[in-house]
Protein backbone atom coordinates (compact mmCIF):
# COMPACT_ATOMS: atom_id res chain seq x y z
CA UNK A 1 0.00 0.00 0.00
CA UNK A 2 1.79 3.34 -1.30
CA UNK A 3 0.78 6.84 -0.37
CA UNK A 4 -0.97 8.37 -2.97
CA UNK A 5 1.41 11.36 -2.76
CA UNK A 6 5.26 10.22 -1.92
CA UNK A 7 4.91 6.82 -3.00
CA UNK A 8 6.13 5.92 0.23
CA UNK A 9 4.30 3.31 2.21
CA UNK A 10 1.05 4.14 3.56
CA UNK A 11 -0.79 3.81 7.00
CA UNK A 12 -4.41 4.31 5.66
CA UNK A 13 -6.54 4.03 2.91
CA UNK A 14 -9.31 6.30 2.62
CA UNK A 15 -11.65 4.59 -0.50
CA UNK A 16 -13.73 8.03 -0.65
CA UNK A 17 -10.26 9.49 -1.61
CA UNK A 18 -9.73 6.49 -3.49
CA UNK A 19 -5.87 6.67 -2.42
CA UNK A 20 -3.75 5.79 0.56
CA UNK A 21 -1.94 7.90 2.41
CA UNK A 22 1.15 7.81 4.82
CA UNK A 23 1.23 10.08 8.28
CA UNK A 24 2.53 12.95 6.65
CA UNK A 25 0.11 13.16 3.59
CA UNK A 26 -2.53 12.07 5.74
CA UNK A 27 -2.09 15.31 7.95
CA UNK A 28 -1.85 17.35 4.58
CA UNK A 29 -4.90 16.23 3.47
CA UNK A 30 -7.22 16.88 7.09
CA UNK A 31 -5.45 20.47 6.95
CA UNK A 32 -6.63 21.12 3.90
CA UNK A 33 -10.17 19.95 4.18
CA UNK A 34 -9.99 22.28 7.59
CA UNK A 35 -8.78 25.24 5.82
CA UNK A 36 -11.35 24.66 2.94
CA UNK A 37 -14.30 24.49 5.36
CA UNK A 38 -12.98 27.55 7.35
CA UNK A 39 -12.61 29.75 3.73
CA UNK A 40 -15.72 28.40 1.79
CA UNK A 41 -17.91 29.60 4.79
CA UNK A 42 -15.89 32.42 6.61
CA UNK A 43 -15.79 30.90 9.52
CA UNK A 44 -12.53 32.61 11.20
CA UNK A 45 -10.68 35.88 10.30
CA UNK A 46 -7.06 35.37 11.08
CA UNK A 47 -6.62 37.27 14.53
CA UNK A 48 -9.92 36.03 15.92
CA UNK A 49 -10.01 34.78 19.47
CA UNK A 50 -11.62 31.36 19.25
CA UNK A 51 -13.40 29.26 21.91
CA UNK A 52 -12.96 25.53 21.29
CA UNK A 53 -15.53 23.12 22.78
CA UNK A 54 -13.58 20.57 24.27
CA UNK A 55 -14.66 17.20 25.24
CA UNK A 56 -11.61 14.77 25.88
CA UNK A 57 -12.86 12.77 22.64
CA UNK A 58 -10.95 12.46 19.53
CA UNK A 59 -12.92 14.92 17.17
CA UNK A 60 -12.83 18.09 19.83
CA UNK A 61 -9.18 17.49 20.37
CA UNK A 62 -8.10 16.83 16.77
CA UNK A 63 -10.11 20.06 16.11
CA UNK A 64 -7.94 22.18 18.84
CA UNK A 65 -5.06 20.68 17.77
CA UNK A 66 -5.09 22.04 14.14
CA UNK A 67 -6.90 25.37 14.95
CA UNK A 68 -3.44 25.78 16.85
CA UNK A 69 -1.36 24.28 14.21
CA UNK A 70 -2.97 26.64 11.40
CA UNK A 71 -1.96 29.06 13.76
CA UNK A 72 -5.08 30.40 15.07
CA UNK A 73 -5.40 32.04 18.91
CA UNK A 74 -7.53 28.84 20.56
CA UNK A 75 -8.49 28.27 24.03
CA UNK A 76 -10.09 25.68 25.32
CA UNK A 77 -13.12 25.40 27.38
CA UNK A 78 -13.88 21.94 29.01
CA UNK A 79 -17.45 21.27 30.91
CA UNK A 80 -17.50 18.39 33.57
CA UNK A 81 -21.12 16.96 33.28
CA UNK A 82 -20.78 14.51 36.10
CA UNK A 83 -21.49 11.92 33.66
CA UNK A 84 -19.95 8.96 36.20
CA UNK A 85 -16.36 7.62 35.17
CA UNK A 86 -16.85 8.98 32.07
CA UNK A 87 -16.55 12.26 32.69
CA UNK A 88 -13.59 12.08 35.11
CA UNK A 89 -11.53 9.83 32.36
CA UNK A 90 -12.71 12.58 29.75
CA UNK A 91 -11.86 15.50 32.15
CA UNK A 92 -8.31 13.74 32.63
CA UNK A 93 -7.67 13.60 28.27
CA UNK A 94 -8.30 16.50 28.14
CA UNK A 95 -6.29 18.53 30.69
CA UNK A 96 -3.42 16.19 30.07
CA UNK A 97 -3.19 17.19 26.03
CA UNK A 98 -3.91 21.04 27.16
CA UNK A 99 -0.99 20.94 29.78
CA UNK A 100 1.09 18.77 27.66
CA UNK A 101 0.74 21.68 24.75
CA UNK A 102 1.01 24.54 26.82
CA UNK A 103 -2.57 25.50 25.69
CA UNK A 104 -5.50 27.47 27.88
CA UNK A 105 -8.22 25.47 29.84
CA UNK A 106 -10.84 26.82 30.74
CA UNK A 107 -13.00 24.33 32.92
CA UNK A 108 -16.23 24.59 34.10
CA UNK A 109 -18.09 21.71 36.51
CA UNK A 110 -21.79 21.40 36.70
CA UNK A 111 -21.69 19.54 40.27
CA UNK A 112 -18.78 22.48 42.18
CA UNK A 113 -19.78 25.82 40.15
CA UNK A 114 -23.82 24.95 40.25
CA UNK A 115 -24.51 21.89 42.19
CA UNK A 116 -25.78 19.59 39.67
CA UNK A 117 -25.21 17.17 37.05
CA UNK A 118 -26.64 15.65 34.10
CA UNK A 119 -28.00 12.90 35.29
CA UNK A 120 -29.84 14.58 38.17
CA UNK A 121 -30.47 17.41 35.54
CA UNK A 122 -32.24 14.66 33.93
CA UNK A 123 -34.42 13.58 36.21
CA UNK A 124 -35.23 16.82 38.16
CA UNK A 125 -36.66 18.19 34.80
CA UNK A 126 -38.07 15.51 33.22
CA UNK A 127 -36.19 15.78 30.08
CA UNK A 128 -33.96 12.99 27.96
CA UNK A 129 -30.53 13.58 29.46
CA UNK A 130 -29.25 14.69 26.52
CA UNK A 131 -31.71 17.68 25.97
CA UNK A 132 -30.67 18.69 29.66
CA UNK A 133 -27.34 18.10 28.39
CA UNK A 134 -27.28 19.95 25.18
CA UNK A 135 -29.30 22.92 26.62
CA UNK A 136 -26.41 22.99 29.85
CA UNK A 137 -23.44 23.10 27.13
CA UNK A 138 -25.15 25.62 24.73
CA UNK A 139 -25.83 28.24 27.52
CA UNK A 140 -22.51 27.79 29.23
CA UNK A 141 -20.36 27.74 25.68
CA UNK A 142 -22.48 31.05 25.03
CA UNK A 143 -21.60 32.71 27.78
CA UNK A 144 -18.20 31.99 28.17
CA UNK A 145 -17.31 33.15 25.10
CA UNK A 146 -19.19 36.24 25.73
CA UNK A 147 -17.94 36.48 29.28
CA UNK A 148 -14.38 36.02 27.44
CA UNK A 149 -14.22 38.06 24.41
CA UNK A 150 -13.87 35.35 22.16
CA UNK A 151 -14.98 36.35 18.37
CA UNK A 152 -16.37 32.51 17.41
CA UNK A 153 -17.09 29.42 19.26
CA UNK A 154 -15.64 26.10 17.57
CA UNK A 155 -17.11 22.49 18.05
CA UNK A 156 -15.67 18.87 16.94
CA UNK A 157 -18.70 17.84 15.09
CA UNK A 158 -17.74 16.41 11.60
CA UNK A 159 -19.25 14.71 8.85
CA UNK A 160 -20.82 11.41 10.14
CA UNK A 161 -22.20 13.27 12.91
CA UNK A 162 -23.53 16.11 10.37
CA UNK A 163 -24.11 13.90 7.94
CA UNK A 164 -26.42 11.18 10.24
CA UNK A 165 -28.35 14.72 11.51
CA UNK A 166 -29.08 15.22 8.02
CA UNK A 167 -30.35 12.20 7.11
CA UNK A 168 -32.64 12.39 10.28
CA UNK A 169 -33.86 15.82 9.12
CA UNK A 170 -34.80 14.64 5.88
CA UNK A 171 -36.55 11.19 6.94
CA UNK A 172 -38.92 13.48 8.55
CA UNK A 173 -38.66 16.35 6.33
CA UNK A 174 -38.15 18.78 9.19
CA UNK A 175 -37.33 21.90 7.15
CA UNK A 176 -36.59 24.27 9.26
CA UNK A 177 -34.13 22.49 10.72
CA UNK A 178 -32.94 21.61 7.50
CA UNK A 179 -32.66 25.49 6.24
CA UNK A 180 -30.41 26.04 9.53
CA UNK A 181 -28.21 22.33 9.30
CA UNK A 182 -25.34 24.97 8.04
CA UNK A 183 -22.02 24.82 9.53
CA UNK A 184 -21.80 28.38 10.69
CA UNK A 185 -24.53 30.10 12.92
CA UNK A 186 -23.66 33.58 12.82
CA UNK A 187 -23.43 35.99 16.17
CA UNK A 188 -26.82 37.60 17.53
CA UNK A 189 -27.39 39.92 20.15
CA UNK A 190 -26.53 38.02 23.05
CA UNK A 191 -25.08 34.66 21.00
CA UNK A 192 -21.66 33.74 19.83
CA UNK A 193 -20.79 33.15 16.57
CA UNK A 194 -20.67 29.08 16.04
CA UNK A 195 -18.58 27.39 13.79
CA UNK A 196 -17.84 23.38 12.78
CA UNK A 197 -14.49 23.34 10.99
CA UNK A 198 -14.43 19.47 10.55
CA UNK A 199 -17.65 19.05 8.82
CA UNK A 200 -15.66 17.90 5.62
CA UNK A 201 -13.58 15.02 7.65
CA UNK A 202 -14.66 11.66 8.74
CA UNK A 203 -14.42 10.40 12.43
CA UNK A 204 -12.50 7.74 10.53
CA UNK A 205 -9.95 10.62 9.45
CA UNK A 206 -10.00 12.09 12.67
CA UNK A 207 -9.04 9.24 14.87
CA UNK A 208 -6.59 8.76 12.23
CA UNK A 209 -5.42 12.61 12.88
CA UNK A 210 -5.04 11.73 16.56
CA UNK A 211 -2.82 8.73 16.43
CA UNK A 212 -0.46 10.57 13.92
CA UNK A 213 0.00 13.47 15.88
CA UNK A 214 -0.08 11.09 19.06
CA UNK A 215 -3.15 12.52 21.01
CA UNK A 216 -4.53 10.34 23.50
CA UNK A 217 -8.55 10.97 23.84
CA UNK A 218 -11.35 9.03 25.22
CA UNK A 219 -12.22 5.89 23.25
CA UNK A 220 -15.47 5.50 25.05
CA UNK A 221 -18.67 6.78 23.84
CA UNK A 222 -20.94 9.20 26.50
CA UNK A 223 -23.16 6.41 28.45
CA UNK A 224 -25.90 7.91 27.57
CA UNK A 225 -25.70 7.92 24.01
CA UNK A 226 -26.19 4.49 24.25
CA UNK A 227 -29.01 3.25 21.69
CA UNK A 228 -29.71 6.52 20.30
CA UNK A 229 -31.46 7.40 16.80
CA UNK A 230 -28.49 9.23 16.01
CA UNK A 231 -26.19 6.54 16.31
CA UNK A 232 -28.43 4.10 14.05
CA UNK A 233 -28.33 6.80 11.76
CA UNK A 234 -24.62 6.46 11.33
CA UNK A 235 -24.59 3.02 11.38
CA UNK A 236 -26.92 3.24 8.24
CA UNK A 237 -24.49 5.76 6.74
CA UNK A 238 -21.69 3.67 7.59
CA UNK A 239 -23.36 0.63 5.64
CA UNK A 240 -24.06 2.37 2.56
CA UNK A 241 -20.66 4.80 2.60
CA UNK A 242 -19.09 0.83 2.57
CA UNK A 243 -21.09 -0.22 -0.47
CA UNK A 244 -20.16 3.28 -1.97
CA UNK A 245 -17.35 4.95 -0.84
CA UNK A 246 -18.09 8.99 -1.04
CA UNK A 247 -21.80 8.85 -0.74
CA UNK A 248 -21.79 10.41 2.77
CA UNK A 249 -19.51 13.48 1.78
CA UNK A 250 -21.84 13.79 -1.44
CA UNK A 251 -24.46 13.59 0.55
CA UNK A 252 -24.19 16.45 3.31
CA UNK A 253 -21.72 18.37 1.47
CA UNK A 254 -24.17 18.56 -1.91
CA UNK A 255 -26.94 19.61 0.55
CA UNK A 256 -24.70 22.29 1.95
CA UNK A 257 -23.63 23.72 -1.11
CA UNK A 258 -27.03 22.89 -3.61
CA UNK A 259 -30.06 22.71 -1.11
CA UNK A 260 -29.63 24.68 1.64
CA UNK A 261 -29.58 27.61 -0.34
CA UNK A 262 -33.09 26.88 -1.87
CA UNK A 263 -34.26 26.77 1.25
CA UNK A 264 -32.64 29.26 3.08
CA UNK A 265 -36.26 31.49 3.77
CA UNK A 266 -37.70 28.44 5.66
CA UNK A 267 -34.96 29.26 8.46
CA UNK A 268 -37.30 30.04 12.14
CA UNK A 269 -36.92 33.39 13.02
CA UNK A 270 -34.61 33.79 15.66
CA UNK A 271 -34.59 36.98 16.52
CA UNK A 272 -38.35 36.88 17.82
CA UNK A 273 -38.84 39.19 20.75
CA UNK A 274 -35.62 38.72 23.35
CA UNK A 275 -35.39 40.16 26.35
CA UNK A 276 -32.58 39.24 29.00
CA UNK A 277 -32.47 36.65 31.76
CA UNK A 278 -33.50 38.24 35.36
CA UNK A 279 -31.33 36.26 36.85
CA UNK A 280 -28.03 35.37 34.41
CA UNK A 281 -28.71 37.96 31.76
CA UNK A 282 -29.02 35.64 28.73
CA UNK A 283 -31.22 36.14 25.79
CA UNK A 284 -34.77 34.58 26.52
CA UNK A 285 -38.43 34.73 25.58
CA UNK A 286 -39.56 34.07 29.35
CA UNK A 287 -38.36 36.27 32.20
CA UNK A 288 -36.26 33.53 33.51
CA UNK A 289 -33.75 31.66 30.58
CA UNK A 290 -34.49 28.03 30.57
CA UNK A 291 -30.63 27.30 31.84
CA UNK A 292 -31.70 29.48 35.01
CA UNK A 293 -34.94 27.20 35.55
CA UNK A 294 -32.84 23.84 34.60
CA UNK A 295 -30.36 25.05 37.53
CA UNK A 296 -33.29 26.24 40.22
CA UNK A 297 -35.15 22.62 39.90
CA UNK A 298 -32.00 20.51 39.27
CA UNK A 299 -29.34 22.33 42.26
CA UNK A 300 -32.46 21.54 44.74
CA UNK A 301 -33.04 18.05 43.44
CA UNK A 302 -31.20 14.98 45.40
CA UNK A 303 -28.02 13.84 43.13
CA UNK A 304 -28.72 10.78 40.99
CA UNK A 305 -26.38 8.51 39.71
CA UNK A 306 -25.80 7.96 36.12
CA UNK A 307 -26.25 4.09 36.18
CA UNK A 308 -30.16 4.89 36.82
CA UNK A 309 -30.44 6.96 33.69
CA UNK A 310 -27.86 5.45 30.98
CA UNK A 311 -30.21 4.02 29.32
CA UNK A 312 -32.57 6.88 28.47
CA UNK A 313 -30.55 8.60 26.60
CA UNK A 314 -31.83 9.39 23.56
CA UNK A 315 -29.69 12.02 21.04
CA UNK A 316 -25.74 12.33 20.51
CA UNK A 317 -23.75 14.84 19.08
CA UNK A 318 -25.70 17.67 18.33
CA UNK A 319 -27.75 18.86 21.24
S1 LIG B 1 -22.49 14.21 26.36
FE1 LIG B 1 -24.48 15.05 26.76
FE2 LIG B 1 -23.67 13.98 24.46
FE3 LIG B 1 -23.79 12.44 26.64
S2 LIG B 1 -25.61 13.31 27.62
FE4 LIG B 1 -26.03 13.27 25.43
S3 LIG B 1 -25.46 15.28 24.74
S4 LIG B 1 -24.52 11.87 24.60
S5 LIG B 1 -22.56 14.83 22.78
ZN1 LIG C 1 3.08 10.46 1.50
ZN1 LIG D 1 -30.65 32.81 33.03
Amino acid sequence: MKCRVCRGPAIIDLPRHNANFCAEHLQQLCRRQVEKAISDHSMIERGQRVLVAVSGGKDSLALWDMLVELGYEADGLYIALGIGDYSDQSREYTERFASERGLNLRVVSLRDDYGFDVPTASAATRRVPCSACGLTKRHLFDSAALEGAYDVVATGHNLDDEAAVLLGNTLHWDVEYLARQLPVLPARPGFPKKVKPLVRLTERETAAWCIVRNIDYIVEECPMAAGNRHLGYKDTLNRLEARSPGTKASFYLNFIERMAPLIADQRLSESGQLSRCSQCGAPTTEAVCAFCTLVSKSAAHAPVPVELLSRSGRKGKGA
